[in-house]
């Protein structure tokens, strides 16, 4: 049984107090239920999703367990005859998806105190670091659909394909193969392009001698993947093999350093070394990695700066990269799932260098 509702109520001081979940994600983690629109009120002893007309029916079809489902034409009319009801003098908002301007009206709105000071946001977040065996499977299904739409999509490289028609193929192919959607705008570049770490996909044709950057994921009920590969068309320089040996075997070491009870910074700075000892310290401008699940960018970030202590369950991503302006980038990422013993590449494709 999944306990991410009890867990947010160890959290709520008394019988008295109550939380208001409101953002699309956090909706959604705690009823299992998708909307574009309502509200989780969340008591010490009760849960109840609250929805209009347009989702009513399914909501009550595909709610998780034990919670109630109410619709409601006015959302403040409904929450207030819960507070009446349950007796709630105070509630805590979602600090980070509350507006100034929607906290004025809660406030003027709710028959109880409204409390923004708690940094609920981010309590959400640190519970959503630890992932339950359901979500799991989740991202590891976004995951397969990704590489398997891949490589599909290799079979179309070729000189004189442009780039933004690599990202569209991508997108369609992960869709066809089950896909919600993508995850984020497909990175799919080339040439000297692939020395931007975020750049987008251009007009722009490939060439024998590029390097292609391939940053890659998708969506499977609400969760997310993400990978990212690079591949030589035709030939690799020497000094193309070099960098992509350098980031690989950095790539590696962080990986070794994955493992519950080694921090964040044990991870980062593993590869962030290697590629400052191999004089490309300047390179390498971006963290190394970050959680991934309902958003594709969760806690925790993988940076020197973070000591947070990694838990068996968390999805991280490790991704270094060198980027040469002017002449190529090379990033290879996969995500890891944190084990007390080590950790689960989720990637089944390998990261050795190709040449298509
Ligand atoms: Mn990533």
């Amino acid at each position: 049984m999944d306990k991410r509702i009890d867990k947010l109520r160890e959290i709520i001081a008394d019988d008295n107090t109550a939380v208001l979940i409101t953002s699309d994600v956090n909706r959604f983690y705690y009823s299992g239920f998708k909307s574009s629109a309502g509200a989780v009120f969340i008591t010490k002893s009760t849960a109840t999703l609250l929805v209009d007309f347009r989702y009513f029916e399914s909501a009550q079809k595909q709610v998780l367990d034990k919670i109630q489902v109410i619709q409601y034409v006015k959302l403040f009319e409904s929450l207030n005859e819960l507070i009446d009801k349950e007796n709630i003098k105070s509630v805590i908002i979602e600090d980070d998806d509350v507006t100034v301007s929607r906290l004025k009206k809660l406030r003027n709105g709710l028959n109880c105190e409204i409390i923004d000071e708690f940094n609920l946001s981010d309590k959400v977040l640190d519970f959503r670091m630890i992932k339950t065996d359901l979500e799991i499977e989740k991202i590891k299904h976004a995951q397969k659909i990704a590489e398997k739409s891949y490589l599909e999509l290799l079979n179309i490289v070729k000189c004189g394909v442009f780039e933004k028609k690599l990202a569209l193929e991508l997108e369609h192919l992960m869709k066809l193969n089950g896909a919600e959607k993508q995850a984020f705008d497909i990175i799919s570049i080339s040439g000297k392009n692939t020395s931007l770490p975020h750049g987008v996909p251009t007009d722009k044709l490939l060439e024998k001698g590029d390097f292609i950057t391939f940053d890659i994921g998708c969506v499977y009920d609400g969760y997310h993947s993400d990978m990212t590969r690079t591949v030589a068309l035709g030939y690799a320089s020497e000094e193309m093999k070099k960098i992509y040996d350098i980031v690989l075997h950095a790539h590696k070491c962080a990986a070794e350093k994955i493992k519950a009870g080694n921090s964040c910074a044990d991870v980062d700075n593993a590869a962030r070394n290697f590629i400052a000892d191999n004089g490309y310290k300047d390179y390498f401008g971006h963290t190394t990695g970050h959680g991934v699940g309902l958003e594709i960018h969760e806690k925790p970030t993988i940076y020197m700066t973070n000591n947070l202590i990694l838990k068996a369950g968390m999805i991280v991503t490790d991704e270094p990269g060198i980027y040469l302006p002017d002449k190529f980038g090379v990033r290879i990422e996969d995500m890891y799932l944190v084990t007390d013993t080590g950790c689960e590449d989720l990637a089944k494709i390998d990261k050795e260098l190709i040449i298509l």
